[in-house]
Formats: C-alpha cells, structure tokens, sequence
C-alpha cells in the first residue's frame, strides 16, 4: 500500500471524511427545519418519529460514501445496509434526537462513523476507529480517531475528571415504549438522591460528547441503538471516560451503556442496576 493510499485509510482521515459529511447533512437539516418539519413515519411506537429530513441527511450521506469509499459498508438508522468488503463499515445516525429537531430544540446531531469488527468492544458486535457527531444548531463538531484524542471543533477536549458520584451532572434518556420507560425509571429512581443532578437533553450521541466536553460527569442509558451510541462511544473513550456495559461479560451497547471518568463508572453502574446493596427510597 502507498503512503498517499495508506494515508487515505488512516483513522485521521476516516475522521476527516466524517466530519466533512457530518457538517454538510446538519447544514441540509437546518434548512429543512426552516422550512417546516414533515413527519413522513413512526417505527417503534407512535412517538418514535421519522422525518424527511432523517430520509434526506441519511441519503445524502450515504450517496457521498458509495462514491469516495466504495468498497465499505454503510449501516443507517433510516435502512440504509451495505456490506462492504474493506472492513469498514460506517455507522449513521443522520438526526440523533429526532424529537428535539421536531420541536426546534438544540440538542440534536449527525452521527457518523467509521467502525470495524469487534464483539468485545461493544453489544452490537462493532468498535468506531473514526467517528463526527455535529449539532447544526450550535455549530458544534465533535470528532475523534483511535488513539488520535477527541475535538471540539479542533480543539482537544477532556471529560471532567469528577470521580464523586454524589457531585456528578449525569446525562440519560429514555425510549419510546411504555416497558422501556418504566425499567428506565426505576433505574434514575436509585440514581436520583445519590448524585448532583440528572439531565436528559434527548440526544445519546450529544449526550456522550457533553460527557467528552466536560459538561457532564456521567452518562448512562437503557436500550440505546448501535447508530445513537457508535459515533459519541468513540469520541468519549478519546476524552478519558470508561464505557461499562451491564456486566463483564456484556459490552456496552442496548442492554445498558455507563461512561464516566474511570474512577466512577463503576459505581455508577452498580447504582443503576441497584447492585450497590442501597434501599430504593420508599
Ligand atoms: C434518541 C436517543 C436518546 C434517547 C431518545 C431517542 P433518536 O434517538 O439518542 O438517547 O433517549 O429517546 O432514542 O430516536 O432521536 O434518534
């Protein structure tokens, strides 16, 4: 492999390459927006809403990668599936945090990112080497490559550091399902009275690069999706956190995803699985 083609493959450039993306569909999103959302579809529930401009931004996307990465596969919240032969297959979230857009509030992304095998690194059987989450409505970038650190629109960022748990700002969201949202409630009824505070902003790929930022301590969700966690996963294991899943044997990923500094992710995780040996409040 030439240097020039070696270099075409670097994880640098992969971030390169979902940067680039990420930006130009959050710019088509913010148009769209402007415009006036149309809702087209619903999937999981009646509130689990599909709008056009998740269709335009994962095609857009899409049709930028079949043709300067031909070869790679191309995994979309909106159907997008291609197998690829290269190893790479890239991971779409084309709006994490679809209600948000939906009700013009600013926390909503565009998740990309370029990932390979690996069952031990993550539930759904994949590890990002690259990956961009953009929030068009702040005009921030968020980007990270293996072993490369993390970015805020080009600058190095840090989680906090905060290893108290009682002192923590923790991040969470919730699904779209009655079943889900009472496991989930139960899960922030124990978190609750042993932490600063909980905020839940609706977006897990803007939540994890608020955790990457420094502007939350922790982070923890039930039930997450490989396209709402692959890109944000990568960008906060760059900054410094620890990502656990339910228990050794499971990698984060749906069955349960905590980050935190390393220092306290596992006792975040024992408080929310209620394995800390803590009475539930009455
Ligand atoms: C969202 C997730 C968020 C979760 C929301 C929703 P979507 O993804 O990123 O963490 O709490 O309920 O699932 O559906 O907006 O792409």
């Amino acid at each position: 492999m030439t240097t020039s083609t070696a270099a075409a493959h670097s994880p640098e450039a992969l971030a390169g390459i979902a940067i680039r993306l990420a930006e130009r569909a959050g710019s088509r999103v913010l148009d769209l927006r402007r415009r006036g959302v149309e809702v087209q579809a619903s999937k999981s529930s009646a509130i689990d809403i599909v709008t056009a401009a998740d269709r335009e931004s994962e095609r857009m996307i899409v049709e930028a990668l079949r043709a300067e990465r031909p070869d790679d596969g191309v995994f979309g919240e909106e159907g997008a599936g291609i197998a690829g032969t290269s190893g790479i297959t890239w991971v779409i979230d084309p709006i994490d945090g679809t209600a948000n857009y939906l009700y013009d509030l600013p926390a909503y992304a565009v998740s990309i990112a370029a990932t390979v095998a690996d069952d031990a690194a993550f539930a759904d059987g994949r590890r990002a080497v690259a990956s961009a989450v953009h929030n068009p409505r702040t005009g921030e970038t968020f980007d990270a490559w293996e072993g490369g650190g993390a970015r805020l629109n080009g600058r190095t960022i840090r989680i906090s550091g905060q290893a108290e748990l009682a002192a923590s700002l923790v991040g969470t969201g919730f699904g779209y399902t009655v079943e889900r949202k009472l496991e989930q409630i139960e899960m922030v009824t124990r978190v609750l009275p042993r932490i600063r505070d909980i905020r839940r902003f609706g977006s897990a790929a803007y939540d994890l690069c608020l955790l990457a930022a420094g502007r939350l301590d922790a982070y923890f969700e039930r039930g997450l999706q490989p396209w709402d966690y692959a890109g944000g996963a990568l960008i906060a294991l760059e900054a410094g956190a620890e990502l656990l899943g339910r228990d050794a044997s499971t990698p984060p990923g749906e069955p349960l995803l905590c980050a935190a500094d390393p220092a306290l992710v596992r006792e975040l995780r024992d408080v929310v699985l209620g394995a800390d040996g803590a009475s539930t409040p009455a």
